[in-house]
């Protein structure tokens, strides 16, 4: 981990792996990065027969839902090259993020309750255009143990260890349109 970011001091019973870099990007690069999401032929997030309600771009890999697998995606585009590279750096040396996901939410989408597919090890998250609460919960006997991290526009979290394993994460329904880039490392077992 480079020292250049600032980092979000945990405050208390934080998931163990998770961290959060405010100002991740500037405001002009984040407006570049809205209107680059934008203009992508985004989809409503496909999971077999359902459709989700957010609308995504993937690059590098996606998974299908159907066939239980990842498949080939479109090339990761050039113009996610220097924020790509800002987020390996965040990573650390040997960070190589190979899946990207671009992702819109309108008013009122979220995300529901889930882990990230096996087949990814680290998961990073840049927030723009919106704050929304990123929560985090895993069971302690019958009960949820419960964690939420503001992520701020501009933002960046990391996902790692216990936080991306075992905690399950979701998002509720946004109060203001949200977009946001998911960076993917892959697993031992996919590289
Ligand atoms: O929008 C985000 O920051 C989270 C996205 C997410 O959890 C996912 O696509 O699996």
């Amino acid at each position: 981990m480079t020292e250049q970011f600032a980092f979000f001091a945990s405050l208390s019973r934080d998931p163990e792996g998770l961290q959060y870099a405010a100002d991740f990007v500037s405001p002009e690069t984040e407006g570049e990065l809205i209107g680059r999401i934008a203009a992508l032929p985004l989809k409503p997030f496909q999971f077999g027969q359902y459709e989700g309600k957010r609308r995504v771009a993937s690059f590098g890999f996606s998974y299908d839902y159907v066939l239980r697998r990842l498949r080939e995606a479109e090339p990761i585009p050039d113009w996610l090259g220097p924020v790509l590279r800002k987020v390996e750096a965040f990573g650390g040396p040997e960070t190589r993020v190979r899946q990207v996901l671009c992702t819109e939410y309108d008013f009122g989408v979220g995300i529901g309750w889930h882990r990230d597919k096996p087949h990814f090890d680290r998961i990073f998250g840049l927030s723009l255009g919106s704050a929304c609460k990123f929560r985090f919960r895993r069971a302690a006997g019958d009960k949820w143990e419960r964690f939420t991290l503001d992520a701020e526009p501009r933002s960046l979290y990391m996902m790692s260890g216990a936080s991306r394993r075992v905690w399950e994460h979701s998002i509720p329904a946004v109060e203001a349109p949200r977009y946001s880039i998911t960076f993917r490392t892959m697993a031992e077992r996919n590289t």
